[in-house]
């Protein structure tokens, strides 16, 4: 609300007589501790005030009121303490009114400027200036201030309570350092001058990469003298500086971190390009310089390549360079006793010259010299030239010897020589041509098949250069291709000669050989071979009388060869033969088992036991009246008959006989058969019944072996009449004799007898005779001969299978 009007509407109430003293207008600054006093000092008595304000607001103070006069109290004055107060002031009846328009202002603070520390370079920088806590703020102007010149000014209408003020500002390197302004002032009425403007300067930073970077110094050094190089460079924050020494090989060599960079005693390796780098938080730049050191030529160098030291016929390049310094020419020159003679000189840095096949003449001092505008430098090699240490292998070595047949490769091998050359000859130095393969460092005598006539020395001559060296090599041949053959002239007969050849086929050298006779492991016969100029059949033969022990002997024809050098498997050769002797047999046994003594109906086995090569025939047969009869023919050694049952004629000699081509031996054996009497008939002649006087012969047969003993007896008398044939003759019988008779045949195996009946019929006219008297002993002996005969007449009889009695009857007489 206006306070003039306020005034106006209460200035009618104020025609008083007391006057109430309040100011009418106050100015209070933010913070202050004010106070206002509204007194009415004529009244005689205690007033009372009371405060009030037009604007409804409340105030926050404190009034203190006394006597005549109170007091407010702004303990700490504050924007909204802005009002129209009121006092009313009642002395005793009278009421007085009062008004005092309170203003506050805020100005604390000095502007406060920002962005100015690091401006830009060129660049639209924003710099603020910042005031705070400003009250009234319509009153306010804020100004940009370049020295005395305003650059931008601000009023009118803000509101809030911090303000910032931008200025837009684009510097240049001039404005680095210089003051900026920002002056604020607070257009109130009544404030105090000093408190109504306020500025802050600061100084400006302006930031700039580095810029106009400039190395200086002297750019071409004596060697061994020193160098600075400087570098400049314009930039904020102040640029920090690299010196890189840039080296041909593209390294690079910090060389310091200072603007100058100071090198003493240069060398030629400093020679080069050097660079700043020049660079702060904004950026960098760099800027280089070469620096060339001015020196006589340097690191001359003659080179031989491949090198110096070389064989004769090598190819050698001899080159001469200065690469240390800038060089005009190059002289290449030959020193010889200190006299120098110019083989090859170019302008720049480097000649050469090459020498495709050295000799050794070429051995010596070769000069490089190198020239520039400062002076020369010489430099010296040696070039040794030597002859090639040829060595010369011929494989196989000294001497081969080898089969005939067989291959052969003479291998000569060349080292120590680049390019060696080979040539073959034998003994007479005539060369060989043919069957050669070179090739490089070898040259090859084939032999496909090694024959006789190849025997002899090879010699392998190498030459290199002015050095020649041979090998040689003798080559022996021999030929001993199979086992030899061994072979018997005839069958080898017991007790005859025989004679066995061995023959070892095609060998060469027939002086060597030996041929060697073995009976088993003992050495029986040697036998040498006699020179021969070629292969021939060396035969040996080994005679000696043959015995019966030298079956399946084992003869060896052992062939050795005793020539050096030949392998021991081909050294020796064998051939076996095994004897075979033959012999007509002998030793031929017969055996009979069990015995040869046998009973009739046992068995026996008849064997035949041989001993001949080849083996014979072997008959067995049975001997009988000097004929003879096979029982058994068999090719084998061994012939075994056997009789299951004997019989009494089986008894006999009987004869093993066995022949082979070469003859035949025999053996024989008796085997007798026994058998206990049997098969006795007797016979009685003429007959069991005769007249008184007559004669009777009683013929016994019987079958036994031994021959039996009969024996004749009356059975009623006690008299025995013996006879060893069996017949008995009974003369002038008498009736006395009739009786019954008892034969009884006896051999040790056993006995059989036979009984017959006699009858006598009586005659009375003789007188009869006893039957002792007509025994005659005499008559005996012939009738047992008789009956031998008679056994012996059985078995004959059979065989012819008839009886014959006639011969019974002769001997009866
Ligand atoms: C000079 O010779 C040396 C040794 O053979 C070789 O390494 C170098 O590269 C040569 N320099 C020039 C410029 O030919
Ligand atoms: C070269 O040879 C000579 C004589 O043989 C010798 O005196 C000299 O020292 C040698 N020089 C070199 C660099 O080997
Ligand atoms: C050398 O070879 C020649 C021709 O091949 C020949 O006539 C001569 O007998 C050989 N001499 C010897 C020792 O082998
Ligand atoms: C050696 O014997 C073999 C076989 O019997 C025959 O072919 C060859 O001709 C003989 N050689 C000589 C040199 O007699
Ligand atoms: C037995 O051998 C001898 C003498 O060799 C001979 O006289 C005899 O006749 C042979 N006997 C037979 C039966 O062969
Ligand atoms: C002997 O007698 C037996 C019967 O007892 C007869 O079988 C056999 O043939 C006779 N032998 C002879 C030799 O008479
Ligand atoms: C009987 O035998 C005797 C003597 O040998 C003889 O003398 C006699 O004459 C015989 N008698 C008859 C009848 O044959
Ligand atoms: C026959 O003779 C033998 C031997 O003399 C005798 O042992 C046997 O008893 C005799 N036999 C008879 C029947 O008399
Ligand atoms: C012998 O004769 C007598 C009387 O005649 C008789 O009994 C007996 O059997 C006869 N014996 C023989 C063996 O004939
Ligand atoms: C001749 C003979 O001796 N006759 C005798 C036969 O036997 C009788 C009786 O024993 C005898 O008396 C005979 O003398």
């Amino acid at each position: 609300m206006d306070s003039a009007l306020l005034l106006t509407l209460l200035l009618p109430v104020a025609v008083v007589s007391h006057v109430l003293d309040l100011p009418s207008q106050v100015l209070f600054k933010v913070g202050d501790r004010r106070e206002l006093t509204c007194s009415m000092s004529s009244c005689p008595e205690k007033v009372k005030f009371v405060w009030t304000t037009i604007e409804d607001r409340p105030l926050f103070t404190t009034t203190d009121s006394r006597d005549r006069e109170s007091v407010m109290v702004f303990d700490s004055v504050m924007k909204n303490h802005e009002n129209i107060i009121l006092c009313k002031a009642t002395c005793g009846k009278e009421t007085k009114h009062a008004a005092t328009t309170v203003k506050v202002y805020s100005f604390p603070k000095n502007p406060v400027i920002s962005g100015h520390d690091s401006l830009k370079l060129g660049e639209e920088n924003v710099l603020r200036c910042e005031v705070s806590s400003i009250h009234p703020l319509e009153l306010l102007e804020v100004q940009w201030l370049y020295g005395d010149t305003v650059l931008q000014t601000y009023e009118g209408e803000f509101e809030g309570d911090a303000y910032s003020f931008p200025f837009i500002f684009t510097p240049s390197n001039k404005d680095d350092g210089k003051a900026i302004t920002c002056r604020a002032s607070l257009r109130v009425d009544g404030i105090p001058a000093d408190e109504m403007t306020k500025e802050t300067s600061v100084p400006m930073t302006v930031l700039s990469a580095p810029h106009n970077v400039k190395v200086s110094g002297v750019t071409a050094v004596p060697l061994g003298s020193s160098l600075t190089l400087t570098c400049e460079a314009e930039g904020k924050p102040k640029p920090a500086f690299t010196w890189t020494a840039l080296k041909p090989d593209g390294q690079s060599v910090e060389m310091g971190k200072h603007q100058d960079l100071f090198m003493q005693d240069v060398s030629l390796s400093d020679a080069g390009t050097y660079q700043c780098d020049v660079s702060n938080d904004l950026g960098s730049q760099k800027a280089s310089i070469s620096v060339v050191v001015q020196a006589p030529p340097m690191d001359t160098l003659i080179v031989a390549s491949p090198q110096s030291t070389l064989k004769e016929g090598d190819s050698v390049s001899i080159s001469c360079n200065s690469s240390g310094v800038p060089v005009t020419h190059v002289v290449l020159s030959r020193r010889v006793n200190g006299v120098k003679t110019e083989i090859m000189s170019s302008e720049g840095a480097e000649t050469s010259v090459t020498i495709d096949s050295v000799k050794l003449a070429d051995s010596g001092m070769f000069v490089c010299e190198a020239f520039n505008d400062y002076g020369s430098q010489e430099t010296t090699l040696n070039l040794t030239v030597e002859a090639h240490l040829l060595e010369v292998a011929l494989q196989p070595d000294d001497e081969v010897v080898l089969e005939k047949g067989s291959s052969l490769i003479l291998s000569c091998q060349a080292s120590g020589c680049p390019q060696p050359k080979f040539s073959w000859k034998n003994l007479s130095n005539m060369p060989i041509l043919s069957r050669l393969k070179t090739d490089g460092f070898r040259s090859q005598l084939v032999f496909d098949l090694v024959e006789l006539e190849d025997e002899g020395t090879y010699l392998c001559e190498v030459t290199c250069g002015s050095i020649k060296k041979s090998k040689q090599t003798e080559v022996k041949v021999f030929s001993f291709p199979t086992s030899p053959v061994v072979k018997n002239s005839g069958p080898s007969l017991v007790g005859e000669m025989m004679k066995l050849t061995c023959t070892a086929q095609e060998v060469f050298p027939a002086n060597l050989f030996q041929i060697l006779w073995m009976d088993g492991e003992r050495e029986v016969h040697l036998e040498t071979g006699s020179f021969s100029s070629g292969t021939i059949n060396l035969t040996s033969v080994y005679s000696y009388h043959v015995n019966t022990e030298d079956q399946d002997k084992r003869i060896t024809c052992k062939v050795l060869l005793e020539m050096r050098g030949v392998p021991a498997d081909q050294a020796v050769k064998t051939a076996s033969t095994t004897l075979s002797i033959y012999y007509p047999p002998r030793a031929t046994s017969i055996t009979v088992s069990p015995l040869t003594e046998l009973k009739e109906g046992e068995s026996v086995s008849i064997s035949c036991l041989s001993d001949s090569f080849p083996v014979g025939r072997t008959v067995l047969s049975r001997v009988m009246n000097g004929g003879q009869t096979e029982l058994m023919t068999s090719d084998g050694l061994e012939t075994l008959f056997t009789i299951p049952s004997v019989e009494l004629d089986d008894s006999g000699v009987y004869v093993c006989e066995t022949s082979n081509m070469y003859g035949s031996h025999n053996n024989s054996v008796e085997i007798t058969v026994k058998a206990p009497p049997r098969n006795t008939t007797v016979e009685i002649f003429p007959s069991t019944d005769v007249q008184e006087g007559q004669n009777i012969t009683i013929c016994c047969r019987s079958v036994s072996f031994p021959p039996p003993t009969v024996v004749l007896n009356k059975l009623d008398s006690e008299k025995n009449v013996y006879s060893l044939d069996g017949v008995f003759l009974m003369i002038n019988l008498t009736p006395n004799d009739t009786g019954l008779y008892q034969i009884n045949v006896t051999n040790y195996l056993g006995y059989e007898t036979e009984i017959f009946n006699i009858s006598v019929l009586e005659k009375r006219v003789n007188p009869p005779l006893g039957w002792n008297d007509f025994l005659i002993p005499a008559i005996c002996l012939g009738v047992a001969a008789a009956l031998l005969g008679v056994v012996v007449y059985v078995w004959r009889a059979r065989k012819k299978g008839s009886y014959d009695l006639t011969k019974c009857n002769l001997s009866t007489v």
